[in-house]
């Protein structure tokens, strides 16, 4: 009878370390899986920018230029009207600076010269440029109209008279 009992425990003790193996095998799978999963979903995150629709970086154009500015991974949105707080997250409007450099990330970008707005959300425009070499910026600011790292980039034209 305590044979009986013994050996049926064993088994029992056997069982359990089978599952216990089998039962990590699948674990240690899983946790690679996400794993794994991350990198692919990592460029969609990334994919936030502005650019010019036109024209091209290098084009030879003739003033007024018309210029049209694209956005992706990143709300396009007029400043709401009335006192602004706070700025909402993800959502921006356009600026072009003529002949100047892209902002550092968090700097408020002037409302003068060299810089136009697109606070009413519009994202093209026919400007006036002298003849000869000129660079634009592009860059998205937030409703504070502050500068968003990574979101920003210049182009080259050559104006014709
Ligand atoms: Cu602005």
């Amino acid at each position: 009878m305590k044979r009986t009992i013994l050996s049926g425990l064993a088994a029992v003790a056997g069982a359990m370390l089978i599952a216990a193996c089998s039962s990590d095998k699948p674990a240690e799978t899983a946790s690679s899986a996400p794993a794994a999963a991350a990198p692919a979903a990592a460029p969609a995150a990334a994919a936030k920018r502005v650019f010019f629709v036109e024209p091209a970086d290098g084009a030879t154009v003739k003033s007024p230029v018309h210029l049209k500015f694209g956005v992706e991974g990143v709300e396009l949105s007029p400043v709401p009207t009335g006192e602004v707080a706070t700025a909402r997250p993800n959502m921006g409007h356009h600026h072009v600076g003529v002949d100047t450099e892209c902002l550092p990330p968090g700097t408020v970008i002037p409302k003068a010269a060299p810089w136009v707005h697109f606070g009413n959300g519009s994202s093209d425009i026919d400007m006036q440029l002298t003849p000869g070499q000129h660079k634009l910026a592009l860059e998205l600011g937030d409703d504070l109209h502050t500068t968003i790292a990574g979101l920003c980039t210049t182009i080259n034209v050559n104006v014709t008279p």
